[in-house]
């Protein structure tokens, strides 16, 4: 229900979708408008799999963020079907904005190409968040020669940003303001996120192996969550994690088993400050070759939404 505030402006709110490639800053962006590290952020590319929302919310106003996995073309079947879950966001009933993000400190290939194709052919409102201008020497100029490759894309509004500066908090929601009209408070204002516990120990835990590890090892790695257990004083959790082959489980294990007992560690103490109790969590690790092709562990796994 809306709430009108004490001042004569109605309460404004709306949907928007960070969408680009993969690695181009989407869950660091989100993350500093929410001041929470909310959607896991790694080096790596490919980090976010699964889209997840953030409830952004102020006293005039409510943003709903959707992060989407980044758009890529890959040979497994997860990755398409990564591609169709950021597909699906950009082209989804009801977005007030969409935020196309462009890493400014790399070369636009192919990549690019794709995401712009995306945004180009979208219906809803469109804002371009060239994003890394910590990273770029010149960032009007390669601004110039996005806008050269992509000429379908002028006067499209943007803004020009670095997400890993708090600066980029003000900067973003002043150039969202515009296509944020009157509406309802969907949620409370305490509320972060739609995501449950479960999802983020499945993800978080996944951080912490990507971060560990490298190569082939992180892409090559599914966290089930077998139980999630609220007990008197903490919380446990039992997971399973999947890998490809025994080199990828041996490599996770580590000598004497160091390394998974160090990122079960690490994941540990962050979902403790996720669900503000501590937390423990027991880690199996299975081989499941092919997981990436397997359609029937991809659905099974529950992977996307649908
Ligand atoms: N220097 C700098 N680094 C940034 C900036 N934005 C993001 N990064 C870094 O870029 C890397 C990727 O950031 P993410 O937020 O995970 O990127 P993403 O678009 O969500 O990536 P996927 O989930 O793989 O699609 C991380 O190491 C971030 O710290 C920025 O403005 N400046
Ligand atoms: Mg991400």
């Amino acid at each position: 229900m809306a709430q009108p505030t004490k001042s004569a402006a109605p309460f404004r709110s709306g949907f928007a979708a960070l969408i680009g490639r993969p690695n181009s800053g989407k869950s660091t962006l989100l993350n500093t408008v929410l001041g929470e590290e909310l959607s896991p952020v790694t080096p790596l590319p490919q980090t976010t799999r699964r889209r997840i929302r953030g409830v952004y919310t102020d006293r005039a106003m409510q943003i709903i963020f959707s992060d989407t996995p980044g758009m890529h073309w890959g040979s497994h079947r997860l990755n398409r079907m990564m591609l169709r879950e950021a597909k699906d966001a950009a082209g989804e009933q009801g977005v007030d904005c969409l935020c196309y993000l462009v890493d400014l400190s790399r070369e636009f290939g192919k990549e690019e190409s794709l995401v712009a194709s995306v945004v180009q052919d979208a219906d809803a409102p469109r804002l371009i968040v060239f994003n890394k201008s910590d990273l770029c020497k010149a960032p009007g100029l390669q601004i110039r020669r996005f806008f050269s490759l992509f000429p379908r894309l002028a006067g499209t509004p943007s803004v020009t940003l670095s997400a890993v500066n708090m600066e980029a908090k003000k900067q973003f929601l002043a150039a969202l303001e515009p296509f944020i009209k009157e509406g309802p408070r969907y949620f409370d204002g305490e509320t972060l996120t739609d995501a449950n516990m479960r999802f983020f120990a499945a993800e978080f835990l996944r951080k912490h192996i990507i971060l560990a590890t490298r190569d082939e090892v992180p892409h090559a790695v599914f966290v089930e969550i077998e139980a999630y257990r609220e007990l008197p004083g903490y919380h446990d959790i039992r997971t399973l994690i999947h890998v490809e082959t025994t080199g990828q489980k041996g490599i996770i294990i580590g000598k004497k088993g160091a390394l998974i007992a160090r990122i079960r560690a690490a994941a540990e103490k962050e979902l403790g400050r996720l669900s503000g109790c501590p937390v423990k969590i027991s880690c199996h690790i299975k081989v499941t070759p092919h997981w990436r092709d397997n359609m029937k562990f991809l659905n099974s796994a529950s992977f996307f939404s649908e």
